[in-house]
């Protein structure tokens, strides 16, 4: 995608400026209004489930057992949250 920082979507636009990478997109939003937890270990158990999620879709989680079975404790587990 031509005029993103990476060539891809999705990007936020915000006063002007490009951020780009899903991830760090929502964790810039899940800071900016305050939806990281109480606390710090809170806020790490948001990463957790993200990294979870991401190692999910990228195919990282396949060698452990079926991707059925991750798919349902990674959604599971953010389901919960
Ligand atoms: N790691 C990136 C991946 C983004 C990505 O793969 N975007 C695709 C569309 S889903 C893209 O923009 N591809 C370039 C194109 O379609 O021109 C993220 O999480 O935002």
């Amino acid at each position: 995608m031509k005029g993103t920082p990476w060539g891809q979507l999705p990007v936020l636009e915000f006063n002007g400026n490009q951020l780009a990478q899903s991830a760090t997109i929502a964790r810039y939003l899940a800071r900016k209004f305050k939806l990281t937890g109480k606390d710090e270990w809170e806020a790490a158990k948001c990463d957790e489930y993200v990294d979870a999620a991401n190692d999910l879709f990228a195919g990282n989680l396949l060698t452990l057992t079926s991707i059925e079975l991750n798919a349902f404790h990674v959604f599971k587990a953010l389901l919960q949250f």
